[in-house]
């Protein structure tokens, strides 16, 4: 799954689709185009960046963004479009240009999200995040971390089955990096097989994120040693969609990975 930011402010690419105020269509395009040529099987648009202390994004300005980039998207190539938004207008409006995948990084816990995911019947990817995008990072805590990660992913799961949504529409991800401290996140990996071994498609992202930083005291564009060894464990653990900026070389280690498991 390659990573299509049309935000200003996103932590590695923000930006870089902008021309002033406003979403490039070219650069939109061809940004796309190099992630499919590189081997990306899904594309995923967002338009409000999740970093603690990014702007606050508007219902309109979303789906100004998102939706725009969905039908442009749609209209010249042939690939799987997710949107990453927890708003159900952009949900509904993404499915009508084109989309067929919501990434949900508050797991459809917004007023009428439920609904909304249901009503556009597309595949659904849960992902768990302690607290809010502002503040989560603060003084993240858990009682029995691995634990409540699992029993929040199936109360969810049981919500939009409870809606109406197919169990087997749904995609599980343990939300690195989402209320969660380098400890959490290490422990997290290295209990990802359990996650990974409930009966639905687990998503991984860690690409370029800040656990990879602490641990190399690299900066963001020079993470992505650390990012492919954080793929490749994810894989091994059973991971089925990587989340990435870098397509290319994310690829590349899937395809050794699928080498050495198969025969
Ligand atoms: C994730 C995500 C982000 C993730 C899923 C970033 C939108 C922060 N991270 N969606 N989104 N999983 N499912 O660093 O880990 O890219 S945004």
């Amino acid at each position: 799954m390659g990573i299509l930011n049309v935000t200003p402010d996103s932590f590695y690419d923000g930006g870089t689709l902008f021309v002033g105020q406003s979403v490039d269509k070219s650069k939109l395009l061809k940004r796309v185009e190099a992630m499919l040529d590189a081997g990306a099987d899904l594309i995923d648009v967002g338009g409000e960046s999740t970093r603690p202390g990014s702007d606050v994004v508007t219902t309109e300005q979303e789906l100004d963004r998102v939706v725009t980039a969905v039908d442009w998207i749609r209209q010249h190539f042939d690939t799987i479009i997710s949107v990453d938004t927890s708003t159900p207008e952009v949900m509904i409006e993404s499915q009508k240009a084109g989309a067929g995948l919501i990434n949900d990084v508050r797991a459809l816990q917004r007023p009428g999200a439920v609904v909304a995911a249901k009503a556009t019947g597309l595949a659904v990817c849960l992902m768990h995040m302690q607290g809010e995008p502002q503040s989560m990072q603060a003084n993240p805590q858990y009682f029995d971390l691995l634990a409540e990660v699992e029993t929040f992913l199936l109360k969810r799961i049981d919500v939009c089955a409870e809606a109406g949504i197919p169990k087997s529409q749904i995609i599980l991800d343990v939300g690195f990096g989402f209320g969660k401290t380098l400890d959490d996140n290490l422990r997290l990996m290295r209990n990802l097989k359990r996650y990974c071994d409930l009966p639905f498609a687990h998503l991984v992202g860690v690409s370029r994120k800040s656990m990879i930083g602490t641990i190399t005291g690299c900066e963001v564009g020079e993470r992505l040693n650390g990012s492919l060894a954080l793929a490749y464990e994810s894989l091994c653990q059973g991971a089925k969609i990587l989340r990435v900026h870098d397509v290319k070389e994310t690829v590349d280690i899937v395809k050794i990975y699928t080498a050495l498991h198969s025969g």
